[in-house]
């Protein structure tokens, strides 16, 4: 019933160890970029970022006022459909409220 080979039996002592690579892959990863315009509101902004992205109202500010001084800002980091829903949602939103507001993403 055993499967250990007598000591002095051929092979005894020889086993060979395969080492096999985790099965479980990471999906990919994208980043959701908000991209800075002269017109959108700061306050539409700060209220995006709170809204689809969890992001508390200072913090929320402090990535407006990077996008609004550097042109852009990276705001999360998703699998692909939950990155391409998020910037789905911000374009609706900027769409309906006549806000040129840009939001993108692109693998990290
Ligand atoms: N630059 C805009 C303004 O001065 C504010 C702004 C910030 C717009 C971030 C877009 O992603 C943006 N009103």
């Amino acid at each position: 019933m055993s499967d250990k080979k007598s000591p002095d039996a051929p092979g005894a002592g020889t086993d060979v160890i395969v080492e096999t690579k985790p099965k479980t892959k990471k999906p990919p990863l994208y980043k959701v970029l908000m991209l800075n315009d002269d017109y959108t509101p700061m306050e539409f902004v700060v209220h995006v970022l709170e809204r689809f992205f969890q992001i508390n109202h200072s913090q929320a500010i402090e990535i407006m006022l990077t996008v609004h001084k550097k042109g852009l800002a990276v705001v999360g980091v998703f699998p692909y459909e939950i990155a391409e829903t998020k910037v789905n949602q911000v374009m609706d939103l900027a769409r309906k409220n006549q806000h040129p507001l840009q939001c993108t993403f692109e693998k990290e």
